[in-house]
């Protein structure tokens, strides 16, 4: 899962790191003097003359020894960062993030945080820059992906039943993403029912009924062409009289341009009420993926986004630019085609993932 980025990601941090060596200047090594002398009352120790001017020596605290005040010169350097210094790595960086589908506006706020972290502070840097460069490349995704949606918090907290309604273009796994939801709240020990609300297309209800048979949970069905907002409302109806905790309901594939398919898309809104309603897109599908979930959510509104096909993606830019560009949050990631490929998606994650734990 996002693979090409991820490997464009550590080779830039890489030349972050070579970058802000260069400007703090060569480590230096000293000989420990012996026996070791003692500073002269009222004098500050000896500070090896050949130290970088681009390095603060640290202040001096109370009677170190004279060998670990050398030594924390050398390993706890401070610098200023300063943007010159590390303006190539950017540049690379902004590059690699369109490269992969990431949002031009996404990617300015990625370099934007980028800087305000690195620019300008006293850093400690130690012996080496590279947790600096992590931090900040960690900050600035975790600031773009924001806090996450956890679905299994959402339901408990939530009144029963719980109405997720999943909307989204043709093909793009709405129907397959309903079978491993349930599965996964099933897993989590919450009890489901299906809604065939894709009365449109020939096969769909045939298509669902089959993976909750496989599943073992129960699905409310009509036959095709009929009204699928009566579908759901006897889902709902359903769930309410069992005690049900999770009504998943299905809807046709739709475009956002076909304005008969967007005022069904209203009308099932109308009369299910549904508490979350879901924008499923492909991972792949990159920019595109972005541009439609700002359209849906435009138009009938948009409460969480899961991206399938994740397993196939290596660029990872429509991930990290969603949630940023409709301030919704991705719910789930699809990453593959059996019951079990579906993870909650955990920004935290996602950036152990492509940068590297914070160290
Ligand atoms: N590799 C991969 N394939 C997936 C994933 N999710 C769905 N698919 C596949 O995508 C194809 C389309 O899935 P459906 O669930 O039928 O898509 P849909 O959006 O309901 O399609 P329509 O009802 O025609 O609009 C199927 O072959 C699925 O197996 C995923 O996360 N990874
Ligand atoms: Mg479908």
């Amino acid at each position: 899962m996002f693979e090409g980025l991820k490997s464009k990601l550590q080779n830039i941090q890489k030349k972050f790191g070579r970058s802000i060596e260069e400007a703090a200047g060569p480590d230096v090594v000293v000989e420990a003097p012996s026996p070791v002398p003692q500073p002269e009352a009222g004098r500050p120790a000896v500070v090896p003359d050949t130290l970088s001017s681009a390095t603060v020596p640290k202040p001096e605290k109370k009677a170190e020894g004279f060998v670990a005040k050398v030594r924390s010169l050398i390993i706890e350097r401070e610098l200023i960062i300063s943007e010159k210094d590390i303006v190539e790595p950017l540049e690379e960086l902004e590059m690699a993030l369109l490269e992969n589908d990431v949002a031009l506006d996404v990617s300015d706020a990625i370099i934007g945080y980028m800087k305000e972290d690195l620019v300008g502070s006293h850093r400690k840097i130690g012996t080496s820059v590279d947790t600096v460069v992590t931090a900040a490349l960690r900050g600035a995704l975790l600031r773009v992906l924001g806090e996450g949606f956890d679905p299994i918090d959402y339901v408990r907290s939530h009144e029963r039943p719980v109405k997720i309604l999943i909307t989204g273009v043709n093909g793009t796994g709405k129907t397959t993403s309903i079978a491993k939801m349930a599965h996964y709240f099933k897993k989590n020990g919450f009890s489901v029912v299906l809604g065939a609300g894709d009365t449109f297309r020939a096969g769909a209800i045939d298509q669902i009924a089959e993976h909750a048979t496989r599943l073992g949970v129960k699905v409310i069905q009509h036959q095709e062409g009929s009204d699928p907002a009566a579908v759901l409302y006897d889902t709902v109806e359903y769930a309410k009289a069992h005690e049900i905790d999770v009504v998943l309901a299905d809807t046709a594939g739709r475009f956002h341009n076909r304005k008969n398919l967007m005022s069904q898309l209203d009308k099932i809104r109308r009369v299910m009420k549904p508490d979350l309603v879901v924008y499923v897109d492909e991972a792949v599908a990159g920019n595109d993926a972005v541009v439609r979930a700002k359209d849906f959510n435009d138009l009938v509104g948009t409460d969480a986004v899961m991206l399938t096909k994740a397993d196939m993606d290596p660029r990872g830019g429509a991930a990290i630019s969603i949630a940023q560009t409709i301030g919704k949050p991705i719910l789930f990631l699809g990453t593959g085609q059996g019951y079990d490929d579906i993870v909650p998606f955990c920004p935290e994650r996602v950036v152990d993932e492509l940068v590297g734990a914070e160290g």
